[in-house]
């Protein structure tokens, strides 16, 4: 992934601006390659950066990170072939089986992941799966509340990430296990909506184990001179398709030995 930055410093804040404008008061946004169309993955990580830092300097805490993109479901479902990451604060964080409102969202979509709680310290570039799993303290089912800021789903991965790849809300639950005691590949999960499934896969359509995808997500944190410290919570990335959801709905998502997370949706 080349991280060659383009635009200028005053379009980076410009940008960071729209999009953090777009996510606090919940509007809809043209994507960003519509004004910039020269505008490259390194441009969006810049936009992310600098919406990171912003977050920061407000009080936010960074709680770790999330891969994106990393399956096939989603892949076709976005239109796009490469992942991506994002950053994830305490502001995002909402209890298990709690009412998520979704009044502060524009597009709200759940989908089922696993969950890697760091022990160690992690650096790319040349991170491995094994690297990973070494540095693992244990897994847990989450289920992760995207938003895509950008109206009518007009997406590119340019302006996903600059929008932090759509992160908003996240509910980590279920039981916790050790990456040792369990086969992440052939972990089954099942998305049910109002007691109907409307989802379920493998945790090997996470680029083949969700370890992957967190090896990958450390090799872009040294693009971008950033590295995963211990005490990281980072989402692997989506199993199954975003579900929509709107008021009224409850979610279950049920993973194999990891237990179940559920949540419901209010205006
Ligand atoms: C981008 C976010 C992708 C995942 O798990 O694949 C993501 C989007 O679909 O809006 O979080
Ligand atoms: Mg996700």
């Amino acid at each position: 992934m080349s991280m060659n930055i383009t635009l200028s410093q005053e379009d980076i804040v410009r940008l960071c601006e729209r999009i953090e404008g777009a996510q606090a008061r919940a509007y809809a946004i043209p994507k960003l390659t519509e004004e910039y169309p020269g505008m490259t993955i390194g441009d969006g990580y810049a936009v992310q950066s600098a919406l990171r830092r912003r977050f920061i300097a407000q009080g936010h805490r960074l709680v770790g990170w999330k891969a994106g993109l990393t399956s096939k479901a989603k892949m076709q479902q976005m239109g796009v072939s490469v992942p991506s990451i994002g950053f994830l604060t305490d502001r995002m964080a909402r209890p298990e089986n709690s009412a998520i409102s979704t009044g502060d969202l524009v597009h709200p979509r759940v989908e089922c992941e696993v969950a890697f709680v760091m022990k160690k310290d992690l650096a790319g570039p040349g991170c491995t799966r094994e690297d990973v799993l070494a540095a693992t303290d244990y897994v847990l089912p989450a289920v992760e509340i995207i938003d895509s800021r950008f109206s009518g789903f007009k997406f590119d991965l340019e302006s996903v990430v600059a929008d932090n790849g759509s992160s908003a809300r996240y509910v980590g639950g279920g039981r916790a296990r050790y990456v040792e005691d369990i086969d992440l590949r052939t972990l089954g999960v099942v998305m049910e909506k109002n007691g109907e499934i409307v989802g379920m896969g493998a945790a090997a359509a996470v680029l083949g184990h969700p370890a992957e995808a967190i090896a990958m997500l450390v090799n872009i944190l040294a693009e971008l001179g950033e590295t995963l410290p211990a005490g990281s919570f980072v989402m692997s990335g989506g199993i199954t398709e975003a579900v929509a959801v709107k008021p009224g709905d409850s979610i279950v998502a049920r993973f194999q030995e990891l237990g179940s997370v559920s949540m419901r949706f209010v205006d």
